[in-house]
């Protein structure tokens, strides 16, 4: 048997019960085979791969809190510290009911990679709690913030490991569980990132990763002769990756015209205000309905079990920025039938494995989000680096580097994959370009 395939089921064996971590892996080994067959001996002895596909440590905790009834919570606390060969752990943390620690462990592994392509000296963490921040007050969500850090402050620096936002972790937790582990080390330092202006965070952070996306976007388009201006866009989500998606998106004279939530879906044929998507959710922290109800031209649709309406819309270019699979083989489908052409990865690997076969089979070019989402971790990195200068760089300084950051990992992957053989496949161009690095670190590391 093949070491690849060896290995693969190692981590089924080992790792009962948790399909995305599988999916995630299998998908990184399987780009990776042609790069592991030319150096099989080595990476063998060594046990490259084993070390690659276990985290360094993995962090367990109770995080107890007390509701506004008076009533004491318990929700579990996770951290996975993933991969340090490269830099400290780096990755955001992900609050919502259904974290267990599969979902985090595949969110950590394709850090990993998504982390080296940045370019900067940062390893893969991730690590969040199944706490539902949706109907919670702000007492209640800084209790839990604050209870969670009393745990995690132990493992958690600024050179060891940076955490930052994901899902249901914006800047108001952010800013609490800084509070917290400030209080607790006395230590004012770039600990977490997506931190407020006022105390060190960076300009632009907010944006980048939706920023990044139509960057690597319309770098990808551009390569193939295509471009953005003119073209419709349809997004799922309507949380940070998406609203600054759609932003940016139509700053290059693109029309967005879906987004969506974990309830329904709005369809907007003159376009996605993007004011009012940012007032009913960052402000109002309301549903999508009330979008729709202040927007003549946009059409509601209540989410159906099964169902992923946005990818039913006529569109040139999808970018899905919501969750782990959400558009699957019979999306697609959809998509292609509807002369979609090009769809890049908002969210940690949306699309899955079965539609990505289908779309590349058709000649969609697709971009996955280790590579399109970098962007927010990268900016993350920027952040940390203002932070350890102590100085805090303009909004146009931030933005410019996060560009050429984008550029430069469209490029990288590119250039992977056409000299492994595999010109056009973006997946494997990102999945060897990002491991070829790390994989050189913890080799010139020993046996660590
Ligand atoms: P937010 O919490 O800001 O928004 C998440 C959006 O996705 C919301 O619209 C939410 O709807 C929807 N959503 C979440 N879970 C589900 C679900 N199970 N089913 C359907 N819809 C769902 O998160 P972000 O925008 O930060 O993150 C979105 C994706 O981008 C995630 O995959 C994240 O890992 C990834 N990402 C985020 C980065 C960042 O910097 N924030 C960087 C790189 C990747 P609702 O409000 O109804 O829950
Ligand atoms: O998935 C991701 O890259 C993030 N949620 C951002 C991580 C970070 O450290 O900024």
């Amino acid at each position: 048997m093949s070491y690849v395939d060896e290995v693969f089921d190692l981590v089924v064996a080992k790792n009962p019960a948790q399909p995305e971590f599988h999916q995630a892996v299998k998908e990184v080994l399987e780009s990776l085979r042609v790069v592991i067959e030319a150096n099989e001996e080595q990476y063998r002895k060594d046990a490259l791969l084993e070390r690659l596909v276990t985290p360094e440590r993995q962090l367990l905790f109770r995080v107890p809190w007390v509701d506004d009834k008076g009533q004491v919570q318990v929700n579990n606390g996770f951290r996975v510290q993933f991969n340090s060969a490269i830099g400290p752990y780096k990755g955001g943390l992900r609050l919502h009911p259904s974290v267990n620690l599969g979902i985090i462990k595949f969110l950590g592994f394709e850090q990993i990679f998504k982390n080296s392509l940045t370019g900067l000296p940062i390893g893969g963490g991730k690590g969040g709690s199944d706490f539902d921040p949706k109907g919670k007050s702000d007492r209640e969500v800084m209790a839990f913030c604050q209870s969670f850090i009393t745990e995690l402050h132990k493992y958690i620096g600024a050179d060891t490991d940076v955490p930052a936002g994901d899902i249901g972790t914006g800047g108001r937790e952010i800013g609490y569980m800084y509070g917290q582990y400030k209080r607790l080390t006395g230590l004012y330092e770039g600990v977490l990132t997506g931190k407020g202006l006022t105390y060190g965070g960076s300009l632009a952070r907010t944006e980048a990763t939706g920023y990044g996306l139509l960057y690597l976007t319309e770098e990808m388009l551009k390569c193939n002769g295509k471009d953005i201006a003119g073209k419709t866009v349809a997004i799922s989500g309507s949380g940070n990756v998406a609203i600054y998606a759609a932003q940016k998106a139509q700053q290059l004279g693109a029309k967005v015209v879906t987004v969506s939530d974990s309830t329904g879906w709005v369809y907007d044929p003159e376009g996605i205000d993007v004011e009012l998507l940012k007032e009913v959710k960052e402000v109002k922290r309301a549903r999508l309905t009330e979008y729709a109800a202040a927007r003549k031209s946009a059409e509601y649709h209540e989410k159906k079990n099964g169902e992923h309406g946005v990818w039913t819309v006529k569109c040139d270019v999808a970018l899905p920025c919501a969750t782990q699979n959400e558009l699957d083989l019979e999306d697609a489908k959809a998509l292609v039938a509807n002369g979609c052409f090009a769809v890049a990865e908002g969210a940690n690997m949306p699309t899955t494995m079965e539609a990505t076969e289908y779309l590349q089979k058709n000649g969609v070019l697709f971009c996955p989000g280790k590579a399109a989402n970098a962007g927010g971790v990268a900016t993350s990195a920027l952040e940390m680096s203002q932070n350890s200068e102590r100085l805090s760089w303009t909004f146009e300084e931030v933005d410019s580097k996060l560009k050429g950051i984008m550029v430069n990992i469209f490029h990288n992957l590119d250039d992977a994959a056409k000299k492994y053989g595999m010109a056009g496949n973006y997946v494997a161009g990102a999945n060897i370009a990002g491991f070829l690095k790390v994989a050189e670190a913890m080799t010139a590391q020993g046996i660590v």
